[in-house]
Formats: structure tokens, C-alpha cells, sequence
């Protein structure tokens, strides 16, 4: 008997030890990485580099409505060697970590994910690969990555950093069928992946340590599935704690930002600009701008109202989503006074309702009649947030009961309501004493 446990052990070993790469992963070992992120559900993704110089406008030429800021090398046609020139007038002077860690850390966010490197290739911290950086190529001369990451750390924000694969302006990243800009004959794909991307992620991982890695610009048609996963799996060796996106795969189906085939490298989805219709058990992360682009533009004024971010973070939260919700800084390292009140405003609304949002668990149905279900992490809470004016302060909740003799408070007025139970899984609550029942209001519900 012993030696059979003991062999039985050994081959439990030697198949663990086999099995320690991404796909095998045993689940409890991904809830423990993932625990944190599960946890935080709203983060801030910051779009910053030399295209916030251009914002928009390129010697007198205006992009056209709806394209994106970071896109404008690529829209409006701009060499390479003319592009590279904004490094020389990057020169942020107001720009103050702390104090854009201060502004997402009172809208109630979690973890902020800023572009280290965007597809225009310039990197926003000191590459030791890399020339084309704000302290080899800027005047700016400061750490970037690093105030930002020292900022987060005291105030105990995540930092987490984005870094695109396509690279529009390294000669070996070339993508002739997909990129215009260069024409390299002898452009040597590996050449690049070896000697400067992934020595570049090395950098970022050992040096900076960010919580999670947001890859984008995977759809090129140089980047493939194993190049993915063979970069999934020697980041995570480099640290075991990292969160990498889908975008370090080719599973990713487009905007929808799900995954078209299991088995893919990384911990994510990352639908972009929607929010998933139904919950899905692959976690995942809405990314949404204030207004129409990532990287800053002047001229857009398309800003959503506070009320839709409130209800994007709410729907979000309620299907088992993380929302990653964009500011685009200007060239002087300010943030747009827009996205500022809007911060304040969804700040305001969670320091009330983020009890309900917060470490919160899915709930079958996660919306009905408008309302929508979340419940906390201990069980012992369903919150119910209310979407719509309720004119005559009287609900019927369909699906559970409160506990019996349980009392229902209100989030905000920490008021009392009375409810009444009208079936076994259902009843009805009224408060009127509620006066001016106002957009998102939450009801704290034990059921436990
Ligand atoms: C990508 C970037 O190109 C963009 O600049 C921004 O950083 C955003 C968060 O991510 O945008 C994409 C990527 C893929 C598609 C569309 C926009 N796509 O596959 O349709």
C-alpha cells in the first residue's frame, strides 16, 4: 500500500510538474492570481504619447471625425522621420504622477493601465534597447513609467502597462501587408520580437514589477498563436503574480474582444468600446473612452454623460466584467478638465453605492425590470441598484427572499424599507420616504 502511494505520488508529481504551464493550470491557482483583479472591477487606462502633441491635427490638417488620436501617424500618412521629430518637443512640464494617481484613485478606481510603448513604437520610459524613448529622445528626460508606478505604490493603486506588438516605427517590425509606413526589404521580424520587444517586456516586468500586462496590436499578421503562448508562458516564469490579456494571442474576435477558440494564452477578454450582452466565465474587462479617442484630440467634443459611465460601470460590474475606463492627457501631462468631472462625479457615486460593486460576485439574473443584482462576497448580501426613477416608490423583486425579519437598507440615507413577502421567492418593497429618487440607487438586501 505504501509503495503504491508513493508511486501514485510520484506520478502525481511528475504530472504536476509537466502540467505547470498556462494550459494546465488548475483553476484555484488562476482564482488566486486573478483574486485582486476580480476584486477591483474599475480601472483607469491611460492613452499618452507623442500623438497627444498632434491631438488630432497634423500642419494644418485635421483627422477626420471618428478616427483616433494615437492613430494619426498611420491615418494621415506620416513618415516615420517626421513623426519621430514630436520626441524632440515632448516636454510634459505639469505632468504630476501623484497627482493622476489622486484623480483615479477618488473616481474610485483600482488600477491604472497606462501605454508604455503604443503602436507608434516611442516608450514612455528608459529602454535600455531603445533610443527612441522620453529620456534618450525628449527633452522631458523624466521616468515616466517609473513616477508612475513610485505614485500608484503609496497610494496602493495597481499599475499595470500596455504595450503594443506592432511597432510602426522599428525597422524590423515591419508589416508589409498591413502597415504602410516602411518599406525594409530585409525587415527581420524575429530579429525585432527577439532583440527589442521581449527585452523591452523584461525591462518592464523586472524593473517596474506591474500588476498586469495589456498587450494590443496582436492582429499583425508577423505575431501567431505560439509566439503568444511561448511569450504567455515566459512572463509568467519571469512572475508568477503577472495578469497578461487575450491580446497576447490571435484568439481575440474582434471588438466583441472574446475568444474564438479555448486553449489561448492569457487571462482575459477585453471587449473594446461594448459591454457583453450576458455574463461569461471567462473573466474580462471592458476598455472604453469618455469620448470618441483613446489618445488625446483636441477637437473631440463627444463626451458620454456621467450617468452613462455610472450605468457602464453598474452593467459591467453586474455581469462579472472589470471596466477600464480611458483618459487621454494632453501634451503638457494635464488631464482633459472633461474627463476630470466626469471622475469626480462616478467618485461621488461609489463612496455611496461602492459596496455593491466593489469584491462583488455575480447574480442570476444579473438584471431584471431594470434592476440590477449583484451579491457580495461573503453571500450574506444581495444589492439590488435601481436604474429608473421609481414614481410611486413601490417594487416587486422576483428570485429570493431577505432573510426573514432582515432589514433593507438604502445606500446614501441609510434609510429603512419596508418589505413584505407576497410568495416564497418573492416580494415588495416601498419607500416612499425616499424623496427624489435620483438615477442608480442601491438597496442592501440580507439574504443570509
Ligand atoms: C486598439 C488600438 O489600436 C487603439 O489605439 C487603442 O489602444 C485600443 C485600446 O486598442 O484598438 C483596436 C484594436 C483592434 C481592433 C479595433 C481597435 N479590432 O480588431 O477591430
Amino acid at each position: 500500500m505504501k509503495k503504491l502511494t508513493i508511486s501514485l505520488g510520484l506520478i502525481f508529481l511528475a504530472f504536476g510538474l509537466t502540467s505547470c504551464k498556462k494550459i494546465e493550470e488548475v483553476p484555484s491557482d488562476k482564482d488566486i492570481r486573478m483574486e485582486w483583479w476580480r476584486d477591483a472591477k474599475f480601472g483607469m487606462f491611460i492613452h499618452w504619447g507623442l500623438y497627444a502633441i498632434p491631438a488630432g491635427e497634423w500642419k494644418g490638417q485635421k483627422l477626420e471625425k471618428g478616427k483616433i488620436g494615437e492613430w494619426i501617424m498611420h491615418s494621415l500618412d506620416i513618415d516615420i522621420s517626421e513623426y519621430e521629430k514630436l520626441a524632440n518637443e515632448f516636454n510634459p512640464i505639469k505632468f504630476d504622477a501623484s497627482k493622476w494617481v489622486k484623480i483615479a484613485k477618488d473616481a474610485g478606481m483600482k488600477y491604472i493601465v497606462i501605454t508604455s510603448k503604443h503602436h507608434d513604437g516611442f516608450s514612455l520610459w528608459d529602454s535600455k534597447v531603445s533610443d527612441y524613448d522620453v529620456i534618450d529622445a525628449s527633452p522631458y528626460k523624466r521616468d515616466i513609467l517609473m513616477e508612475l508606478t513610485n505614485a500608484a505604490n503609496e497610494a496602493g493603486i495597481k499599475m499595470c502597462f500596455y504595450y503594443s506588438i506592432m511597432d510602426w516605427h522599428h525597422p524590423n517590425a515591419e508589416s508589409p501587408k498591413n502597415y504602410k509606413h516602411q518599406n525594409n526589404p530585409d525587415a527581420n521580424w524575429d530579429n525585432y520580437r527577439e532583440n527589442y520587444m521581449i527585452p523591452q517586456i523584461t525591462e518592464l516586468v523586472k524593473k517596474y514589477k506591474p500588476a498586469v500586462l495589456w498587450f494590443d496590436g496582436e492582429w499583425i499578421p508577423e505575431w501567431t498563436e505560439k509566439q503568444g503562448s511561448d511569450l504567455y508562458n515566459y512572463l509568467m516564469d519571469l512572475d508568477p503574480k503577472l495578469i497578461i490579456n487575450n491580446r497576447i494571442s490571435k484568439a481575440r474576435e474582434g471588438m466583441s474582444g472574446m475568444n474564438k477558440y479555448d486553449d489561448a494564452a492569457g487571462d482575459f477578454g477585453t471587449p473594446e468600446q461594448e459591454i457583453l450582452e450576458e455574463t461569461s466565465d471567462y473573466d474580462w474587462e471592458s476598455c472604453m473612452t469618455m469620448n470618441d479617442t483613446w489618445g488625446y484630440r483636441k477637437d473631440d467634443d463627444n463626451w458620454k454623460s456621467s450617468e452613462q459611465l455610472i450605468y457602464n460601470l453598474i452593467d459591467v460590474t453586474a455581469k462579472g466584467g472589470n471596466y477600464l475606463l480611458n483618459v487621454g492627457p494632453m501634451a503638457d501631462g494635464e488631464i482633459p478638465q472633461e474627463s476630470i468631472s466626469r471622475l469626480k462625479d462616478i467618485g461621488n457615486w461609489v463612496k455611496i453605492n461602492g459596496e455593491a460593486i466593489y469584491s462583488s460576485l455575480r447574480w442570476k439574473p444579473f438584471k431584471k425590470d431594470n434592476i440590477y443584482f449583484t451579491l457580495s462576497k461573503d453571500e450574506k448580501f444581495i444589492y439590488a441598484i435601481l436604474t429608473e426613477k421609481i414614481s410611486d416608490g413601490k417594487i416587486k423583486i422576483n428570485g429570493f427572499l431577505p432573510l426573514k425579519d432582515s432589514e433593507i437598507i438604502h445606500l446614501g440615507t441609510n434609510k429603512k424599507v419596508k418589505w413584505e413577502k407576497l410568495s416564497e421567492t418573492k416580494f415588495s418593497l416601498s419607500f416612499p420616504q425616499i424623496e427624489n429618487f435620483g438615477f442608480a440607487q442601491t438597496l442592501k438586501i440580507r439574504v443570509k
